[in-house]
């Protein structure tokens, strides 16, 4: 850290009650997007104060004890009796989450400027100067404008927005990351952002308990289908409340493979169950499924404290409650082709092979003349014949018999698994010997591009 050097610092100390103060603060419980997003935009507003949250996000504490006093921030209850002139507000534009703030300075009339990533809660801050945008983080929309102006930045600066930038976008992994995301997160690299400090601030297990629980959480994973779903589900019982418990949930949904996962940690000494819950799906609303418990958050990530209640009742209730309000996944019926082009066993390969030419297809499922399913021919089937010269003899002794096949009711999830780990291209949806449909893998791969749910 180079004291002294950035051009913002600022020792809070030095504030002066009796003059305008220009204020800028981050939703509560300020993640590492709120962090990255101030200190880029201190490059643009330096006059404006940092006021932190009263609580840091378990994930962003070590990056704030490094870099603290670096943005000389304030807290809340520092404001009283400051003339505010103007407010710049990041990662939210919702009023709920910035009240703690304005608590403080009740009386405030000025000028708010937001920065939001977020699609809005309904609770809009009313008339304020509003830069909104749908990049991964919030931080890309503050690095762009640096980019803009051919700004130079700090090392510790970006390697603070990086930090940010890896954390709102799951290593680039969400579903919201876009090209700028990419496109600031190379511009921070160029002005020295350290790749390995990032990788320290991100490590979300930090404390010991964390890590023995994550163990102890990975034994005991239920994975269970709900409605087409896949839900991991997991139930602890720990004698007391211990910070971070959301941390390693989180950290187990990221490893596993499923759709949401719900852990229920029971507190034996208080009789409480705290359920925490992540999704990566759009049609598993879990605000609305953790309000039936008393609790509330995010659709992607909410979380109920349920007092005076024994665990595993709630965890039954729970399980209850998931298949009564889950909406039916998409199984292999909804995306299937109905009207399959098909081979009849008793053409000849060069009947079949001009066949799969004219319907342009790599492979069709082989019926049997009463119309049954008995087996699958591919052009690579019929390769293997030209060679050995059997143009002409019929389908039936080169085709594959032991062909793999789907019911109706697989799921989306099912599907992939059976594509991808069989590597085949087609996968043909049986009755039993009845052919009803056919799913190829650019149908799976085009729904996967389209559905916006999944
Ligand atoms: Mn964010």
């Amino acid at each position: 850290m180079h004291a002294g050097k950035t051009p913002w610092q600022r020792n809070p100390i030095q504030v002066q009650s009796d003059r305008f103060m220009n204020v800028i603060f981050g939703h509560s419980n300020m993640d590492l997007d709120c962090f990255g997003s101030i200190a880029l935009l201190r490059y643009l507003y330096p006059d404006y104060q940092p006021v932190q949250s009263e609580l840091i996000h378990p994930m962003a504490r070590n990056l704030y004890n490094l870099y603290q006093n670096r943005f000389g921030f304030i807290s809340p209850r520092d404001l009283n009796g400051h003339a505010i002139e103007k407010v710049i507000v990041v990662d939210t534009r919702s009023r709920n989450r910035v009240k703690e703030y304005f608590r403080c300075i009740n009386d405030f009339k000025g000028q708010i400027t937001v920065f939001d990533h977020h699609p809005s809660d309904h609770d809009d801050i009313e008339d304020a100067d509003i830069h909104i945008a749908d990049f991964g983080a919030n931080t890309t929309i503050i690095g762009l404008k640096l980019i803009q102006k051919g700004i130079r930045l700090e090392p510790e600066d970006a390697t603070i927005a990086l930090a940010a930038i890896y954390s709102d976008t799951g290593n680039f992994q969400h579903e919201n990351v876009k090209r700028e995301d990419f496109e600031v997160a190379a511009y921070l690299m160029e002005n020295g952002a350290s790749l390995k400090l990032v990788g320290t601030f991100l490590r979300s297990l930090k404390e010991k308990h964390q890590v023995s629980l994550f163990h102890d959480m990975l034994n005991r994973l239920t994975h269970k289908n709900i409605n087409g779903h896949y839900i991991v589900l997991s139930y602890i019982e720990i004698d007391d409340n211990v910070g971070g418990l959301a941390a390693v949930t989180e950290k187990i949904f990221e490893i596993e493979h499923s759709e949401a996962i719900f852990s229920v940690f029971y507190f034996k000494k208080k009789n409480h169950s705290l359920i925490v819950s992540r999704s990566n799906k759009g049609n598993i609303r879990l605000d609305e499924i953790m309000a039936e418990f008393g609790g509330g958050g995010h659709e992607r990530a909410s979380s109920a404290l349920v007092k005076d209640q024994s665990g595993m009742m709630v965890y039954a209730q729970l399980e209850e409650h998931l298949r009564k309000s889950l909406r039916p996944a998409v199984v292999a019926e909804d995306i299937m082709v109905k009207k399959v082009d098909v081979i009849k066993e008793t053409m000849t390969l060069l009947e079949a092979s001009i066949f799969l030419e004219t319907v342009n297809h790599t492979g069709a499922p082989v019926l049997s003349e009463r119309g049954e399913l008995v087996g699958f021919m591919t052009l690579r089937d019929i390769q293997k014949a030209r060679k050995a010269d059997q143009m002409h003899a019929p389908v039936r002794g080169f085709m594959t018999t032991n062909v793999i096949t789907a019911s109706k009711d697989l799921t989306i999830r099912e599907i992939e698994d059976l594509l991808f780990q069989n590597n085949i291209g087609h996968l043909p949806i049986a009755q039993g010997k009845s052919l009803l449909g056919m799913i190829t893998r650019s149908d799976y791969l085009q729904f996967m591009e389209n559905d916006t749910e999944t």
